[in-house]
């Protein structure tokens, strides 16, 4: 496969050469694309050395497969132009993601709904595909009713700039901010922009790519998304009201039997998920499980996940191999 990786100078892109060589993907050309100013640096994949091109040139190679993390207006441009010319693009931006023709896909849920007519494949948000990794299987048995989430979002799903800002607090150096607020010792209810109903963008991704991914519009979701100070992965404290009603210990097997995800869950030694457990990992950790005693029927679940690797690079690649393995390409 020729692999167009755009954005290969982010921090995405950057996980994606490395899932791409880790998971050795079928690559007989890499062509590393980002924007004007990047052109021409080098990058090195799997011992040897590369020069970045523009996306004019890289369509101009005609890539089997190209991984987008380049930002939504980049891929609204240039994602339709890559498909004209037979390329599959798989994007990482919100931008194709509740286009009604594009697939939202994770693969372990809803992968064999994709076809050889699908050139551009939507990756979803990190925050929602590591949910629905754990609550699709639930969904199958009990039926989701009401999901409540309130996430606890690393700064790097905001990308270098946040990361800089959180270094810059640290040695108390004045620089340029990614938000609007310092974040050492700060929780900001905050990512992403608001939108007129007075959610994020981000809490809305979390209710319309759920119910877009597991295909059922009758889930009722509402979020809340926090920043906080933390690298290595999103963490979400989620409530689920189902409409039949469960067995804790039914759900632990069901969830050790999902592919993808990893059960920590011993209040004895203080096993749960945490951010420095799942950075740099795969699968989605899900732990402190128990019964809402509250209101019948209801589950409460903390998620934790790597969001540049599940929530973004490896779900990517797992859809390109998909569609390899299935001759969809
Ligand atoms: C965050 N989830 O942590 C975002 C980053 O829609 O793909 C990814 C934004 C997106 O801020």
């Amino acid at each position: 496969m020729k692999v167009a990786v755009v954005g290969v100078t982010g921090m995405v892109g950057e996980v994606m050469l490395e899932v791409l060589k880790e998971r050795n993907f079928p690559i007989t050309e890499l062509i590393p694309v980002a924007s004007e100013k990047s052109v021409g640096k080098s990058i090195s994949f799997k011992g040897k050395e590369f020069s970045v091109v523009s996306l004019a040139s890289a369509i101009s190679m005609k890539p089997d497969i190209a991984l987008f993390s380049a930002g939504g207006e980049t891929s609204l441009e240039w994602a339709p132009k890559f498909a004209e010319i037979g390329t599959t693009v798989i994007d990482n931006s919100s931008a194709w993601r509740m286009d009604l023709s594009t697939k939202l896909v994770v693969p372990e849920i809803n992968a064999n709904t994709l076809s050889k007519a699908d050139k551009i494949i939507a990756n979803p948000n990190c925050s929602t595909i590591q949910m629905v990794m754990a609550l699709a299987p639930l969904h199958k048995k009990y039926k989701i009713k009401r999901i409540v989430v309130s996430t606890y979002q690393s700064i790097s799903g905001t990308g270098m700039k946040a990361i800089k800002q959180l270094e810059n607090e640290l040695s108390g150096v004045k620089g340029e901010m990614a938000y609007p607020y310092p974040i050492h010792k700060n929780a900001l209810p905050h990512c992403d922009v608001f939108e007129d109903n007075g959610y994020t963008k981000e809490e809305m991704k979390l209710v319309r790519e759920t119910q877009k991914i597991l295909n059922d519009k009758t889930i009722s979701v509402t979020a809340t998304a926090v920043r906080i100070p933390t690298s290595g992965g999103h963490s979400e404290a989620v409530n689920v009201e189902f409409e039949s009603d469960f067995n804790v210990s039914e759900i632990r097997t069901i969830l050790n039997n999902t592919p993808g995800v990893v059960v920590q869950d011993n209040i004895d030694t203080n096993t749960y998920p945490m951010p420095i457990y799942a950075n740099g990992k795969d699968d989605v950790f899900v732990g402190r499980i128990r019964r809402d005693e509250s209101q019948p029927n209801t589950l409460n679940l903390w998620i934790v996940s790597d969001n540049l690797r599940k929530g973004a690079a490896t779900n990517t690649i797992q859809i390109a191999e998909y569609l390899v393995a299935n001759n969809l390409i």
